[in-house]
């Protein structure tokens, strides 16, 4: 049991060296001793950089959700699973069992299978924050369905794009949502995806704020009646270790998104294992993370994660600032929270507001903090660290993403003394590397460079959906045997990791990932638009706001700015979504090109950013001129 859950510093580095010595055997400790399997594996590992592919517990079967409830229901029935905190502070909070939990997901499984759904088929979930998520997510995975949750804050054009990519067979969703003091017609923006989709042959909807929708005849159906009349007892599928559970889209620096493939096994092992030791969960805790099912963060840190732990994990179906700007601390003293997992972006909003709300709550239940999505700055860090953890709290900065499935880089409470701003180390199996741009690994401490992870870990992404190539060239083309991550990254003088951004195309607004080449696309679809570039700034609550530069055509018409830029950012609500609105647009004549033709985003990061000491060399650009028009014109 020692390798499950690291308790000091020590132990951390006696672990961590006994799992890189020897990965195969680390892992399979772990997974002998803390899951549920129908058969054993054959082999713990087998990978090959070049094709790429990697298969962990190959020939092992289990079923992810009996890890995740049925194991548990002899010892914890009763005990809360989730615990769902609605959008409106007076309606009551759910307090969803174990044994709840599974004759809810058993009876949405039944649902899924009397429409049709089979094993291996993809089923689209866009819901809000309500526990029917959750359960919509663990009934495919009982049944083999592969889901792909798409964030319900995404435009109908941007679901079609995802449902199409995967052909899935069904959408679960809801007459709409709550969202502070806003309602959202979530069913209006799957009708209108939907007509660009041929794969859907039924929408379940779920009621949720009792609009009265329009059905459509043969397609859609409300949810609850035949919730009400399905059995509570669903077999699990057995699945193989290396059997899809989920597609997860991502941005990518090209237009269309990637759709990340976890599968089944090593997914449950490494979040498992991740949340027990990065959270330092122990029973009686209530753990809460405020990401939204959407993204990765709530699919291994609310659902899988801390499930296969037997944990209480809360879900919020609301913002942060509804009904006022102590909401979450509400919620941290009414529910006693022990364990809190949010974004920098949040903490910096909070952190402008007067202290009176966070000073009103008794928050004296937390033990550790977690933060995620973006790197932390000093001064958000110092004010998480004082004003919430009272100073007695760990943080936890943690480092990951989309495609590695759990957490990589981070402190383990009471292990690693943290640092602001600093990830600090790799948990045990993650092996990173610091790589120079000619592809040579760089070695020792005080140095910086391109992160990449040298070994395979349990948790990593697959492939992408129906684009294997792409996988291998985003990923697994720039350094050689190597997994590159995108980020930056350096390495101080006792080895600690900080994360020191995206090096390629993709700009975290408030924690969300965002590929600038979609944006591009379109606002590109504007009649008035030749032209145009999107660069990330750095922005004081949101991390990085978007800052667009524009090349109108020449038309002969003068038009109105204002509007333009009106237009423009309603685009791009259409077709992305709110988050991907621009907060600076910028009319040029011009985007300084390299002679082949590439826009420098370089530059045009540093000028959007007010950093203009350092622009390098221009004179190699194919319109070395056009800089100084782009600096003279800048938004400030
Ligand atoms: C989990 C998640 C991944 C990108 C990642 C990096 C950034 C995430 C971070 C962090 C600095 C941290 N990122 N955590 N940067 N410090 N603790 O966020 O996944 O949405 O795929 O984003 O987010 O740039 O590459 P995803």
């Amino acid at each position: 049991m020692s390798n499950y859950h690291i308790k000091h510093l020590e132990e951390y580095f006696q672990v961590y060296r006994k799992s890189v010595r020897n990965p195969e055997s680390y892992w399979e400790e772990i997974a002998e001793e803390h899951f549920m399997w129908h058969k054993r594996w054959d082999n713990v590992l087998s990978y090959d950089f070049e094709k790429p592919e990697f298969k962990w517990f190959e020939g092992a079967q289990l079923n992810i959700t009996e890890n995740c409830i049925d194991r548990h229901l002899r010892t914890r029935g009763d005990q809360t699973a989730i615990l769902f905190e609605p959008n409106n502070p007076d309606e009551e909070a759910l307090h969803i069992t174990y044994n709840e939990l599974h004759d809810r997901v058993c009876k949405m499984a039944n649902v899924l299978k009397a429409e049709g759904i089979e094993k291996g088929d993809r089923v689209c979930i866009y819901l809000p924050m309500i526990p029917e998520l959750a359960v919509a997510v663990l009934a495919c995975a009982r049944i083999g369905a592969i889901h792909s949750v798409v964030f319900a804050g995404f435009s109908s054009t941007a679901l079609a794009t995802r449902i199409n990519d995967s052909n899935c067979k069904m959408v679960i969703t809801s007459d709409g949502s709550f969202r502070g003091s806003k309602t959202i017609d979530l069913k209006g923006i799957v009708d209108e995806g939907l007509k660009k989709c041929d794969s859907v042959e039924t929408v379940l909807v779920v009621n949720r704020i009792d609009s009265g929708v329009e059905m459509k005849e043969g397609r859609d159906k409300w949810l609850q009646p035949l919730l009400d009349t399905a059995e509570a007892t669903c077999e699990p599928e057995i699945m193989d270790a290396e059997d899809p559970l989920f597609i997860l889209y991502t941005s990518g620096s090209t237009g269309t998104p990637k759709g990340m493939v976890h599968t089944t096994a090593g997914y449950m092992v490494y979040t498992a294992f991740t949340f027990k030791n990065v959270f330092q969960y122990r029973d009686g805790d209530v753990y809460w993370c405020t990401a939204d099912i959407g993204w990765i963060t709530g699919h291994s840190y609310i659902v899988y994660g801390p499930l296969a732990n037997g944990a209480t994990s809360v879900m919020f179906e609301g913002v942060p600032s509804y009904p006022d700007y102590g909401r979450f601390w509400e919620i941290v003293d009414k529910h006693k929270v022990t364990q809190f997992y949010t974004a920098p972006t949040a903490i910096r909003a909070l952190a402008k507001e007067n202290l009176e709300h966070v000073e009103k709550y008794d928050l004296s239940s937390l033990k550790v903090l977690g933060t995620v999505g973006e790197p932390i700055n000093e001064e958000a860090w110092h004010w998480y660290d004082e004003n919430i953890g009272k100073k007695k709290c760990p943080i936890v900065d943690t480092w990951w993403q989309t495609e590695t499935g759990g957490i990589m880089i981070s402190p383990i409470p009471y292990s690693t003394p943290a640092i602001p701003t600093f990830a600090t180390l790799p948990l045990p199996g993650i092996q990173p590397a610091l790589m120079d741009e000619e592809g040579k690994e760089i070695k020792g401490n005080q140095v910086d460079g391109r992160l990449c992870i040298k070994f395979p870990w349990p948790s990593m992404a697959r492939t992408i959906w129906g684009n294997h190539q792409r996988y291998k060239d985003t990923y697994f083309s720039a350094f050689k045997n190597m997994y590159f991550t995108g980020d930056g990254a350096l390495r101080d003088s006792v080895g600690y990791y900080r994360i020191t951004g995206r090096v390629d195309d993709v700009v975290i607004v408030s924690g969300h990932n965002l590929g600038t080449a979609p944006i591009e696309d379109a606002i590109n679809e504007h009649p008035a638009v030749a032209e145009s570039a999107i660069v990330g700034y750095p922005h004081e609550v949101k991390g990085n706001a978007l800052y667009g530069y524009v090349i109108l055509k020449e038309t002969g018409e003068t038009r109105n700015q204002d509007n333009l830029r009106k237009e423009i950012n309603q685009l791009i609500s259409d077709r992305i979504g709110p988050i991907a609105k621009l907060d600076k647009i910028q009319f040029t004549s011009g985007l300084p090109k390299t002679r082949s033709g590439k826009i420098m985003r370089r530059i045009l990061r540093k000028i959007a950013s007010n950093d203009t000491s350092n622009l390098g060399d221009t004179s190699t650009l194919l319109n070395p001129e056009v800089v100084q028009e782009v600096m003279d014109n800048v938004i400030k």
